[in-house]
């Protein structure tokens, strides 16, 4: 009997083809209605595909009395229930490590457009007001700066070795000092924050890491500093954002993820000290691609040998 597996939303193709060649998918994110096709398919599921877009709660986990694997797309597994599905011994996978680089990428790129201004400069030059106006306005240098990274994790390290490549200097926060790293740790993260030029959140989100980027760190980083965002929205308090960058309370953020994506505030969009980004850490034709692969062979490893490669 093949295995019926829920979609939640799209994946790269080829790996999309590769399942449909094994067992019945069923593409959620196109069905008309999709609470009426998840009590359609409620006996026939063993396994779900979620993304960062469509996770599965308690009541989806709930829905399908036969589920047995959640393999997500995403090395972040925040909208996953896993205590849930834990309770029901459902597996849950994720996609580590093959998104690191690319995610690091994206950190060090936005540091770069917000202290050397390449988003404006960009604007600057198309909109003709290079001309008119003459040069933009100096932006700061990277080399000797100080960063403080939220969260030494895989995605945290590879952050730290490419800004060390730019002559910044690199200490971090997180709940316990990490085993086997010489960079200067931090107990505290006011401390850090009041320490550093540049806060790079690269944590997961949790209960505990909800909102943990408020209005007072927000005034520790003080108004020289630089706020970026690589993990989830809210880990940051985004109204205490807001105000802090409109009243100059820090220098500017760089932003890849929101509270409540795809919709980012108007108030964020009308400053130009922020750099945005639509949620781009792993978007590369070669991560996607990777990540969709170790989706697609933990559950072929799980229903062939009833083992996964990447549990959480
Ligand atoms: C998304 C991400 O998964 O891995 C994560 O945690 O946030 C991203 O890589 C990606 O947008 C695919 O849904």
């Amino acid at each position: 009997m093949t295995q019926e597996v829920l979609v939640t939303g799209p994946i790269p193709a080829a790996q999309l083809e590769e399942l449909e060649e094994i067992y019945t998918i069923h593409r959620l994110w196109q069905a008309e209605d999709p609470e009426a096709k998840l009590a359609e398919l409620r006996n026939n599921i063993t396994a779900i595909v979620s993304t960062a877009f469509f996770g599965v709660s308690a009541r989806i986990i709930k829905a399908f009395p036969n589920l047995e694997i959640i393999s997500h797309f995403g090395v972040g597994y925040d909208n996953v229930d896993v205590a849930a599905a834990k309770e029901r011994g459902i597996v849950v996978t994720n996609t580590p490590d093959v998104l690191t680089d690319d995610t690091a990428d994206i950190g060090i790129g936005l540091t770069l457009c917000v202290f050397r201004r390449l988003v404006e400069g960009d604007i600057y030059v198309r909109s003709g007001q290079w001309a008119i106006k003459g040069k933009l306005p100096l932006g700061r240098a990277l080399r000797g700066r100080k960063m403080g990274i939220v969260g030494l994790g895989r995605i945290g390290q590879a952050v730290a070795k490419r800004a060390e490549a730019f002559g910044i200097d690199v200490s971090y926060y997180g709940q316990r000092r990490k085993e086997g790293v010489n960079y200067p740790y931090h107990a505290g993260l006011e401390q850090m924050a009041e320490a550093v030029d540049i806060l790079m959140v690269t944590c997961p989100y949790n209960t505990a890491t909800h909102h943990l980027i408020n209005a007072k760190i927000l005034k520790s980083l003080g108004k020289t500093g630089v706020l970026i965002n690589i993990a989830r929205g809210k880990i940051v308090d985004e109204g205490a954002l807001i105000d802090a960058l409109e009243g100059g309370v820090i220098a500017g953020a760089g932003l890849d993820v929101f509270e409540n994506e795809p919709d980012v505030p108007s108030a964020l969009c009308r400053l130009d000290n922020v750099v945005l980004q639509p949620h781009q850490g792993s978007a590369t034709h070669e991560t996607r691609a990777a990540m969709a692969q170790l989706v697609v062979n933990n559950l072929r490893l799980y229903f062939e040998k009833a083992e996964v490669l990447t549990p959480v």
